[in-house]
């Protein structure tokens, strides 16, 4: 359990930790070096990995290119069980809490089991809840499911209760991918406040400003993914007023 040690012993020193979410779908091979160079240099804590399709089949590529570049932890955010490498070094085993389809709660888990039980990845069980944002979201599209009302904050707070009870050890609340809205800080508190496993946010955060207030409510690992495509020098900043919490 390296990287959850890592993420709760950070979380014991007070610190904040900031993720660079890669679609491997959406990078040319320079840029995902270019993006990796910088991301080292800017501190980033993890690198996420993962998209809603899988276009061009190119995660383990995506990932050797980063392990060549980088020490930074590579975590698997699977938009399905296809998006499973042994390269990387974790995987978040998601469990889309905030949805009803069977298939994201157990069903892909089960499919995948027997493979993850003999590979060398480190299990995230991650309680995976998605917020509704302002738009159709592709998450939401492709998991067939209905994200949790944007001020519904008790609803989010009795899920992710729910999903800590169950013993999962994560919580990512996720406004989706190029989010209008980020997630409002009194839902981010209302959960932190009510849970004692980490809580990561992501979902439009495009700026410095936005990942403190994520933080500043309650979460422990913010995930800038669009943002960072369309400028990567974003990481630095981020990556500074991030760390600069606590
Ligand atoms: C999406 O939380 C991630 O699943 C990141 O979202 O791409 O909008 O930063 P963005």
């Amino acid at each position: 359990m390296k990287i959850y040690t890592s993420i709760t012993e950070k979380i014991n020193q007070g610190k904040k930790m900031f993720a660079t979410l890669i679609d491997p779908d959406k990078i040319t091979v320079q840029r995902l070096k270019d993006t990796v160079i910088k991301a080292e240099k800017a501190g980033v804590d993890y690198i996420f990995i993962g998209g809603s399709l899988l276009i061009d089949n190119c995660v383990e590529d995506s990932i050797r290119i980063i392990k060549e570049t980088t020490s930074i932890p590579v975590i698997l955010f699977p938009g399905n069980p296809l998006q499973v490498s042994e390269r990387a070094d974790a995987l978040l085993f998601l469990s889309l809490i905030s949805g009803r389809n069977p298939e994201m709660l157990i069903g892909n888990h089960v499919t995948i089991a027997p493979i993850l039980r003999k590979s060398k990845l480190e299990i995230l069980p991650t309680g995976y809840m998605l917020i509704e944002s302002g738009k159709l979201t592709s998450v939401s599209y492709i998991s067939n499911t209905t994200p949790i009302p944007y001020d519904k904050d008790d609803i989010a707070m009795c899920t992710a209760i729910a999903g800590e009870l169950l013993g999962l050890k994560l919580i990512y609340m996720d406004a989706g991918s190029g989010a209008n809205n980020t997630i409002r800080s009194s839902m981010i508190s209302r959960v932190k406040e009510n849970i004692s496993i980490p809580l990561i946010i992501g979902g439009g955060i495009k700026s410095p400003e936005k990942a403190v207030e994520a933080c500043k409510a309650g979460a422990d690992i913010v995930v800038v993914g669009n943002a960072i495509e369309d400028d990567m020098n974003l990481m630095n900043s981020i990556a500074d007023a991030v760390h600069s919490i606590g």
